[in-house]
């Protein structure tokens, strides 16, 4: 018996002893992506988005109305920076950058860059939980900092039924738990932000099959909607999906899913099965 499974085969969170909850998404409104940029981060206040792209030598943060076809503000990066992951806090905005080890405040009033950082690790998400910013860097690790300075305070280790799940991507806080893309897949996970353990696993596979194929356009970006689910995107994606998430009844684990098999994290999950039904919880 694996570890993760309990004697009646039900899939366990690792450590916490929940059962993980599986979830689809449902789309509620499909909007505009302005710019269809290469999007490495999303928040949202409900009126505004503020999105940062990537790439050197284009990589942005800009600022749109939701359901707008067109930024309204754009500032363009440092040429060797490569966009990441943003973070709103009050009057001041995060965003990280890759492989550069710094990281940009912005004032959101009036879209001044007003401080530099060092960041000890490459930046890929990033997001606040009230009392800390967590960062991800593709890896299996988070780092809890400190909101000010973003020094690194804490490790936080994640795991997915009990072994390490790597690729964790943009990141966002809601409800209690760390949500995170996982880095090439149209998948979500929720994260418990004390022991580190996936609570949920949300397929938006339906999103990724309306864009473009293309392996460039995976699903990155997320914003919690101060309403209720999540804002959804990815780089140049026509579209950003509002969605709430919605019960898999259907409850595949995905093991039996064939393009996850073809991704970094397969691996860590075609290990496992889930044998028997699981409460599913909505957010
Ligand atoms: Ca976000």
């Amino acid at each position: 018996m694996h570890p993760s499974q309990d004697n009646t085969g039900t899939e366990r969170a690792a450590t916490s002893g929940e059962p993980m909850k599986h979830h689809q998404v449902a789309v509620i409104r499909r909007l505009p992506h302005p710019g269809r940029g290469f999007t490495q981060g999303l928040s949202t206040d409900g009126t505004n988005v503020w999105e940062s792209t990537g790439l050197y030598g284009h990589s942005t943060l800009r600022r749109y109305r939701l359901g707008a076809t067109e930024p309204d503000w754009i500032g363009p990066l440092d040429p060797t920076y490569f966009g990441e992951g943003i973070c709103r806090i009050g009057t001041h905005l995060w965003q990280l950058t890759w492989r550069e080890h710094r990281a940009l405040r912005w004032s959101v009033s009036n879209h001044t860059l007003v401080d530099t950082v060092p960041l000890d690790r490459d930046g890929w998400g990033i997001c606040h939980t009230g009392t800390h910013v967590i960062t991800s860097d593709g890896t299996s690790e988070l780092i809890l900092r400190d909101p000010h300075t973003l020094r690194p305070l804490r490790t936080l280790p994640v795991t997915y039924a009990g072994d390490p799940l790597p690729c964790l991507n943009d990141l966002e806080w809601a409800g209690g738990r760390i949500w995170a893309n996982l880095y090439g897949t149209a998948y979500l996970v929720g994260i418990n932000p004390h022991d580190g353990t996936t609570t949920d696993l949300v397929d938006a596979r339906t999103l990724h099959t309306h864009e473009p194929a293309n392996p460039e356009t995976w699903m990155n970006g997320i914003a919690a909607h101060p309403t209720g689910g999540f804002l959804l995107t990815g780089k140049h994606w026509t579209r950003i999906y509002h969605i709430r998430l919605t019960p898999d009844h259907n409850r595949i684990h995905p093991r039996h899913y064939t393009d996850m098999s073809t991704l970094c994290l397969g691996s860590q999950l075609e290990t496992h099965a889930s044998t028997t039904s699981t409460e599913i919880g909505t957010l």
